[in-house]
């Protein structure tokens, strides 16, 4: 019999996504009558928009002719694809195209940086935050045991986000520190400041950031960085991992990026983008070539312009949200800049939250501890649902007495 990856015994739990599926459909299965509003996962339900159908329709047939069939293509993407993304996702040059590494997805490349350090590095993430940085470095080995106690797992750095610091945490020392902004979940965005007092901090101490910013275009305020690389010196110490997954409606088509900057290094000097080219040319063979000649062709005016009215339909539910629970007299952060609703519960822990609503309002949402310790007391809203779900939901929230 083979032996069981030691580290899969740690993992507390299921991913936190399943489990909740599991608890709605276990609710559906008892309440079969009831109308379920999900605000729970941050899944887009708008269909794709215009010139992205057609561009997809447009690639798809293309590889229906000799000429413009094509098979594996360039693991790190096509060049066409990396220059548009340098181009049109970040201005000013901020990043070269050939440090733009496409993906099938920012999920996936967080699970294959693991690869990049292996199991000797010490990891810190904001607490709370998305699930997958804890969960992957648990798998690799970077981790102890979890301790029940303080729901915290061993050679992990929690660093607490709390409405108390304006959810920027004090700073901790660790090889590599998981940086997320617009945060999941507390819909909190880090300012310019904020992000160089991250940058010197990893300069000194010799760490590297991943800097997750799947939500960069939700950003509206012109003085909130949406990337890492607008803040001097960032290039040396940053991997920044991004999603084409929530701004065009892309989480089932599966299109992302990581930039991995030519002057980050390890500390015998040798090249980070090296080993990350390695890694990608070794284990991944590409993103889907319709995807990606697609993409190419609607990251201009009119394909930018529509992904804007996406963002725009997002953040009018996040604004429909808050106002609704804000009016109800709950505390809620996020939803600016943001399209998560991070409220404060206060007389009941998260997951009794998370089954209080379901069974009161049949709302989907997701609790607050199932992204760390410090998320306890709070629950999360999403904004990526229809319309008239949304407002249906903030009717149903009136009755919440908690
Ligand atoms: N990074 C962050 C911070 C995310 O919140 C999500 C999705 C991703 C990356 C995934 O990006 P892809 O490019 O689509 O791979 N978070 C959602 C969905 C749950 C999940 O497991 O990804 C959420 O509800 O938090």
């Amino acid at each position: 019999m083979v032996q069981r990856n030691k580290n899969f015994a740690k993992l507390q739990a299921g991913y936190l996504f399943p489990e909740i599926n599991r608890r709605k459909n276990e609710f559906m299965a008892n309440n079969p009558q009831a109308d379920i509003i999900s605000l729970g996962i941050g899944n887009t339900t708008e269909p794709l928009q215009p010139s992205v159908v057609k561009a997809l329709k447009d690639a798809a047939d293309s590889m229906a002719t000799v000429e413009g069939y094509t098979g594996y293509g360039d693991e790190q993407g096509m060049t066409a694809l990396r220059e548009k993304i340098a181009e049109k996702m970040y201005s000013g040059g901020l990043v070269d195209a050939d440090e733009v590494f496409v993906s099938d997805g920012a999920k996936c490349d967080t699970g294959r940086l693991q690869m990049l350090f292996g199991e000797d590095v010490t990891i810190a993430v904001q607490d709370p935050s998305y699930p997958v940085y804890v969960d992957s470095s648990v798998i690799m080995g970077q981790t102890g045991e979890y301790n029940k106690h303080n729901d915290q797992f061993d050679n992990i750095v929690y660093m607490k986000c709390t409405a108390e610091n304006g959810f920027f945490p004090t700073l901790e020392k660790a090889d590599i520190i998981y940086f997320c902004s617009p945060n999941n979940p507390t819909g909190a965005v880090a300012t310019k400041e904020q992000l160089t007092q991250l940058v010197n901090f990893a300069k000194q101490n010799g760490s590297i950031i991943i800097f997750d910013a799947a939500y960069a275009e939700f950003i509206s305020d012109p003085d909130l960085p949406k990337s890492i690389y607008e803040i001097e010196g960032a290039k040396e110490v940053a991997i920044e991992v991004c999603s084409f997954s929530k701004p065009f409606g892309y989480t089932g088509v599966r299109l992302g990026w990581t930039i991995v900057p030519k002057a980050l290094k390890f500390d015998d000097g040798s090249s980070v983008h090296g080993d990350w080219n390695r890694i990608m040319t070794t284990i991944f063979n590409g993103a889907s070539n319709i995807i990606q000649t697609a993409t190419i062709n609607v990251l201009n005016d009119q394909g930018m312009a529509e992904m804007r009215e996406l963002v725009d339909y997002y953040m009018e539910n996040a604004r429909i949200i808050k106002s609704a629970l804000d009016e109800y007299g709950f505390t809620t952060y996020g939803g600016k800049n943001a399209p998560y609703i991070w409220v404060k519960i206060e007389s009941m822990d998260s997951w009794q939250a998370f089954s209080y609503i379901l069974d009161n309002a049949h709302i989907v949402t997701t609790p607050g501890a199932g992204f760390g310790p410090a998320g306890e007391g709070y629950v999360r809203f999403s904004a990526f649902g229809h319309r008239d779900n949304v407002i249906e939901a903030t009717k149903r929230m009136a009755k919440l007495k908690i």
